[in-house]
């Protein structure tokens, strides 16, 4: 493989420069990061299964007209996106309480909230990802309103469309995080996608039945072996065989069926946003 040039290496993810302009290369890593990378390990096959079930879930989310980074899996642990400006926003949405909220509010955790709640943070390591207001957002110029809009309106979709289709398949899903980016058109329109990854890295997913944590808390709170439990979510997702693991070649034939989706889908659903302020 020639050598690519690393543009960025975080927790989870390394960033390679793509084979074409504003295209980028995301590896999923096998490292484990909890608490601001408090906690660490290294754990294999969680990258395959992130990349994996992120390359499918993005492919759908396109298909419900979500603009995201996605164009293609390469491999078992690359995926190449479109190179986004990274808008410094997480934007969580909760279905039902637990993490921080609990330990925020001192809400009981499982309890369904009344409606889904949207919130968002500052998405700064040193300070550990605090969590931020609309008005922090645009007093810092992080996003304008017309951009925040458009993320919290994509984000409801998701949310809506992720319930049904994780529900549909006997997990709950209780809670997840987004990433924006920012796209710039030849004539200096500006686009607003769905980037980064989701995945049980980034969302927490109960099975339905057993209330059995699948997601990311299983290594926060050491609640048992991380694989098995992504290896679930991708075996109810229809992604690898029961019982099974996923292999190359079988990786091969799903991808090319998966890309070939997303080429149909790709710019389909790309708008361009209200101009942002000069
Ligand atoms: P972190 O930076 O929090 O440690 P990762 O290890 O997942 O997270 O690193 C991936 C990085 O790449 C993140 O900072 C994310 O915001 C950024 N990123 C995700 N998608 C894109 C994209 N399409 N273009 C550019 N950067 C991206
Ligand atoms: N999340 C937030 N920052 C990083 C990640 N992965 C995700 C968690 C969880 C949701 O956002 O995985 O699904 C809410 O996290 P928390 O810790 O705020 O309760
Ligand atoms: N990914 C973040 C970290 O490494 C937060 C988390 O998932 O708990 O600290």
């Amino acid at each position: 493989m020639p050598r690519r040039k690393m543009i960025y290496e975080g927790k989870a993810k390394i960033i390679y420069e793509g084979p074409d302009a504003g295209t980028v290369i995301q590896y999923f890593k096998d490292d484990a990061t909890a608490f601001n990378a408090e906690k660490k390990d290294v754990i294999a096959g969680k990258g395959v299964l992130n990349n994996r079930i992120s390359a499918h879930l993005m492919t759908k989310l396109e298909g419900i007209g979500i603009p995201t980074h996605f164009i293609k899996q390469i491999n078992m642990r690359e995926q190449l996106v479109r190179r986004v400006e990274i808008i410094p926003i997480e934007v969580v949405v909760r279905n039902v309480a637990a993490g921080t909220l609990c330990k925020r509010l001192g809400v009981e955790e499982g309890t369904i909230l009344p409606r889904p709640l949207v919130e968002y943070y500052y998405k700064k390591d040193e300070l550990g990802d605090p969590l931020v207001s609309d008005e922090h957002i645009f007093t810092f110029g992080w996003a304008d309103p017309y951009e925040l809009e458009e993320m919290a309106s994509m984000a409801w979709r998701i949310n809506d469309y992720m319930n049904g289709l994780f529900a549909g398949i006997g997990l709950r899903l209780i809670d997840f995080k987004l990433e924006f980016g920012r796209i710039y058109g030849e004539h200096g329109e500006l686009y607003i996608v769905l980037a980064d990854e989701i995945a049980p890295d980034t969302c927490r997913l109960w099975d339905a039945k057993t209330g059995e944590k699948l997601d990311k808390d299983r290594f926060r709170y050491d609640l048992g072996d991380l694989v098995e439990g992504y290896q679930k979510i991708a075996e109810k997702l229809g992604l690898v065989p029961e019982g099974g693991s996923i292999n190359e070649q079988m990786f091969e034939k799903l991808d090319q069926i998966e890309n070939e989706l997303a080429k149909q889908r790709q710019l389909k659903n790309l708008k361009p946003s209200k101009p942002r302020k000069a």
